[in-house]
């Protein structure tokens, strides 16, 4: 799979500029995976790490090795797969005061790269089923806001939760270190709690709903992630929930709600107004937050994008043996020019955002690593995939914010007939 991936797609990155902000690519990166189900769950978990590369000779060191090895010579679009056995266990508190402890692992895995590259993960046993984009550790922040635990029947309505038992205890934060010193974090809002992680660990901590706002403050850049191994769905069975947190932002953004999502959905929204749920409504497709902005609905968390934060273009994973689609949302003046590799996206089924001047579509998509690409404006992309009403998804990862026309006339360069070539017979 991972040899003809990206296939046609790869030749707007030869024309992307160094870091932007904005741009989910870095050269440095840490990796965990969490508990997923339960840690002593029979079956073992398929851990897996996607590296795409945006520039020919792009070396790389994942450390510990995964079994593959670490790739030496990645080129401009190719996406390579990583299985890795690393994988955070159980939260283990070890005295009577479970809610103020964190429990710190070093089962982290770094990343570290020659050139820009783009790092996904996910994790996969049974129908569990999570996928993240991994942010770059020099685009990492020092402050997220908690969202509101979500009611989950069989979850986290029970009253009381119970610690030890994996499928009715409460959601962690997973928090990690990726600088070279210690750290200081702390979970304000409430009664305080602090630690400090050392570098490279990560730690976990169980998450207290309060309807007062409360954020995690580190004195260094960390990620953080909300997280349940083991929440609840039908027929009995459970799933891991897992989402980053984005960084606090120092000023209210709006946050459009791709309305193929929404319907059966709540958002979780947290800022330092604000802690609790927003529920669909059919007249705004929009939510409002200074801090988090996450949509739920049974068996998944995703990660909004505010409008600042739109992107021109993308790479899109891809999950063998699922459904996978992309929803991409754009203003109603810019359907024009969007494309999907190659191929311009022609007669797309639109749908309007209610309140909003956006409009969007889903599409299945069944290649690898898709470059999904607007070549005048900025627009929003997420993955998601499907198995038997399981869901799953990510804010796919962006490689460019500014629409280049550059991207267009590489597609019919040379250089990109010499690149096919040159995949082509590397898939061979
Ligand atoms: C969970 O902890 C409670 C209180 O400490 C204890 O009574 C119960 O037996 C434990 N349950 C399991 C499954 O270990
Ligand atoms: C990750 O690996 C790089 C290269 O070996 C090293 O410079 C860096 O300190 C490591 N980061 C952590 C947090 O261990
Ligand atoms: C968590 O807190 C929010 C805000 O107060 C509330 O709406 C929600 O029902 C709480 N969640 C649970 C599982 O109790
Ligand atoms: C808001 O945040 C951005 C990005 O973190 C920063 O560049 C800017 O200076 C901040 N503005 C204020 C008023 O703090
Ligand atoms: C963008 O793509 C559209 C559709 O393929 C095309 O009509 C338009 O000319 C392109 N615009 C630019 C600036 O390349
Ligand atoms: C999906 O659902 C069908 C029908 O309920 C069932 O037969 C099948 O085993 C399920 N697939 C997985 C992977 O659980
Ligand atoms: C992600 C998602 O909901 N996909 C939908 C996109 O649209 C097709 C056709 O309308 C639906 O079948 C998919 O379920």
């Amino acid at each position: 799979m991972t040899r003809t991936s990206g296939l046609v797609f790869l030749l707007l990155a030869a024309q992307i500029p160094a870091s932007q902000t904005l741009t989910s690519t870095g050269k440095e990166f840490i990796v965990v995976f969490p508990e997923n189900i339960a840690y002593y769950h029979p079956s073992s978990p398929e851990n897996k790490i996607w590296i795409t590369a945006l520039h020919d000779g792009t070396v790389i060191t994942i450390s510990p090795p995964p079994a593959e090895g670490s790739p030496q010579n990645l080129i401009a679009g190719e996406t390579k797969s990583f299985t890795m056995t690393q994988e955070l266990g159980k939260h283990n508190y070890l005295n009577s005061t479970p809610f103020e402890v964190f429990s710190i692992s070093d089962k982290t895995i770094n990343i570290t790269s020659s050139k820009d590259v783009v790092v996904q993960a996910i994790s996969i046993k049974k129908r569990s089923v999570q996928s993240a984009l991994v942010i770059p550790a020099d685009k990492l922040s020092m402050k997220y806001f908690l969202p509101p635990v979500p009611e989950i029947e069989g979850t986290t309505d029970q009253g009381v939760l119970v610690v030890n038992v994996t499928e009715r205890g409460p959601f962690r934060l997973i928090i990690i270190n990726p600088s070279k010193d210690t750290v200081k974090v702390a979970i304000k809002g409430g009664d305080e709690i602090s630690g400090v992680i050392q570098s490279g660990k990560v730690a976990q901590i169980w998450v207290t709903n309060t309807s007062t706002p409360q954020f995690v403050e580190a004195d260094k850049p960390v990620a953080v992630f909300f997280s349940h191994p083991c929440a609840t769905r039908y027929d009995c069975t459970c799933g891991l929930l897992h989402a980053m947190l984005p960084p606090a932002k120092n000023r209210t953004m709006k946050f459009p709600v791709p309305p193929v999502l929404a319907e059966q959905a709540s958002i979780l929204l947290s800022d330092q107004q604000f802690r609790g749920y927003e529920s669909f409504k059919s007249y705004s497709a929009v939510v409002q937050s200074a801090g988090t902005a996450i949509l739920y609905q049974p068996s998944l968390l995703l990660t909004l994008i505010p409008e600042e934060e739109f992107g021109s273009c993308f790479v899109v994973p891809f999950i063998e043996n699922k459904k996978n689609f992309l929803i991409i949302m754009v203003h109603k003046e810019h359907k024009d020019g969007i494309h999907i590799g190659k191929v311009p996206l022609n007669n797309a089924d639109w749908q309007e955002l209610k309140g909003t001047d956006y409009v969007s579509t889903n599409l299945s998509t069944s290649f690898p690593n898709t470059f999904v690409w607007h070549n005048s404006s900025t627009m929003a992309v997420y993955f998601v995939g499907n198995e038997n009403n399981t869901w799953f998804g990510n804010p796919a990862p962006v490689v460019s914010v500014t629409p280049g026309k550059e991207a267009h006339s590489v597609l019919n360069s040379y250089r990109f007939l010499d690149r096919l070539i040159h995949i082509l017979m590397g898939a061979l």
